[in-house]
């Protein structure tokens, strides 16, 4: 898969609310209500990757989780790290 361009990053962040670019990846930290719903939200944002077949990094700090999303065979950005971003969200509160 392409690596997108400046433009199309910037484009697709828009429609990303909560997500930020950090270089060639975006982030995102939900802060859940305790460390149980934390783990719980890891483990859904986990199958959500499984299934898609691309992985985050999952941090989990207490009740925080930060996403960290990249496509490493790509080398940086593409649509695959922006579908799998877009769907966290629907699983978001
Ligand atoms: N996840 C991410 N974030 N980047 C990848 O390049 C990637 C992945 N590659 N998950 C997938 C798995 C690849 O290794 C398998 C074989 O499809």
């Amino acid at each position: 898969m392409d690596k997108l361009n400046e433009a199309e990053i910037n484009q697709a962040l828009q429609d990303m609310p909560g997500w930020n670019r950090s270089g060639d990846s975006i982030t995102r930290t939900f802060t859940l209500p305790g460390f149980p719903d934390a783990i719980v939200f890891a483990a859904a944002v986990g199958n959500l990757a499984q299934r898609a077949d691309h992985h985050p990094d999952i941090l989990i700090q207490y009740k925080k989780v930060t996403l960290t999303l990249s496509t490493h065979s790509a080398g940086g950005l593409t649509a695959k790290d922006f579908a799998l971003a877009k769907e966290v969200n629907g699983i978001a509160r």
